[in-house]
């Protein structure tokens, strides 16, 4: 019985050692400690003993009873040490790490070149205007002199929607409000976006444009020019040429196209230009007499310019987009570069 014992002494401390974790060293205490344990089965078993054998067994199965719980005990402690240790290893933090950079979004391609446009046109003196983008037939075409069987009509793909309503075809309508809601002088810029059914490299059914007004008693063509060619100039820089060529508006007579020197070739002529040296960015022209009459403004006493100019367009010029429907995509690493 007494090499009983102490195999049992040897064998704990040895299974003590190899203990890494409080639920291994419960589990090893149950295997000697429990009601079924090692030790405990052993000390059950001493009634048996002799009277001469008891207290000499008793006395060494107390001693090591005690030993091992102390071995136990400190076996225990070891192990809390270490956890608490582990424990503040995992929660520490590393107080010198650099923070982490905010994400900044920033504007659209598209909304730069819009905001750059129309800020030129707010520094010469032009006031920001606004409209809807569901309009009627009466605003969109009649009172820009665009009637139901007008030719100019079948330029514009129309969306059409119920009770006479349409997604605009142009910013001009807004022009329109402007002037049946105050009397000249006019002098605005509206921005903003424009629906028709057309889709290929170099349309979107939803695009942006930039209209401009400028209404007065004594407005000429010349000022016209004067502005645009300034424009020009500020937006592609100091050294831009400038072409007007005349075209056919139904809203404004004389109507002209607007060129600028090619912004690649500088006018020599390359495949940016198809050689001719030249790039269209706008449309332009004196209001026509029609446009006035329809506001309520007296045709004889007003005169005035207008133009408009297409964002994608622009932007495509600023940037150098192969296929405008890029910008529509929301590919953020199309988005990212620009
Ligand atoms: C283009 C040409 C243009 C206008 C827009 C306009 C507005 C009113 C009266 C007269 Cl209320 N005209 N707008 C005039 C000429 C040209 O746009 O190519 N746009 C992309």
């Amino acid at each position: 019985m007494q090499d009983a014992l102490n195999q049992i002494h040897a064998a704990a401390l040895t299974a003590l050692t190899a203990v890494k974790t409080l639920d291994a060293l419960e589990s090893l205490r149950v295997q000697y400690f429990g009601r079924n344990g090692q030790l405990t089965t052993v000390m059950k078993g001493m009634g048996k003993l002799s009277k001469a054998e008891r207290p000499v067994v008793g006395k060494l199965a107390n001693q090591i009873r005690a030993e091992l719980n102390e071995a136990f005990e400190r076996t225990a402690q070891e192990l809390q040490r270490q956890q608490q240790l582990q424990q503040l290893a995992d929660e520490s933090v590393d107080i010198t790490l650099p923070g982490r950079k905010p994400a900044y979004g920033k504007a659209h391609p598209v909304m730069q070149s819009l905001e750059r446009i129309t800020s030129i046109f707010t520094q010469m003196g032009f006031q920001i205007a606004t409209g809807p983008e569901v309009e009627t037939d009466y605003y969109n075409f009649d009172a820009l002199n665009t009637p139901s069987d007008h030719p100019a009509r079948d330029l514009h793909d129309t969306f059409y929607l119920t009770d006479g309503h349409l997604l605009r075809t142009h910013t001009s309508p807004v022009q329109i409000r402007a002037m049946e809601q105050q009397p000249p002088p006019v002098r605005i810029i509206v921005p903003g976006k424009a629906y028709r059914v057309d889709y290929d490299v170099s349309h979107t059914p939803m695009f942006h444009q930039v209209e401009g007004l400028l209404v007065d008693t004594h407005v000429t063509f010349s000022e016209l020019k004067g502005i645009l060619t300034s424009f020009a100039r500020q937006l592609f820089g100091a050294d831009t040429q400038m072409r007007f060529r005349p075209h056919f508006f139904p809203f404004t007579e004389p109507s002209a196209e607007v060129d600028i020197s090619c912004t690649v070739c500088g006018g020599e002529g390359c495949r940016s230009c198809g050689g001719t040296g030249w790039i269209e960015i706008l449309g332009a022209g004196a209001v026509d007499p029609e446009v006035f009459h329809a506001v309520g403004y007296e045709p004889e006493q007003v005169t005035g310019f207008a133009f408009g100019m297409g964002v994608e367009r622009i932007a495509n010029l600023q940037f150098r987009i192969p296929d405008i429907r890029t910008f529509y995509e929301n590919d953020l690493r199309f988005l990212r570069q620009f």
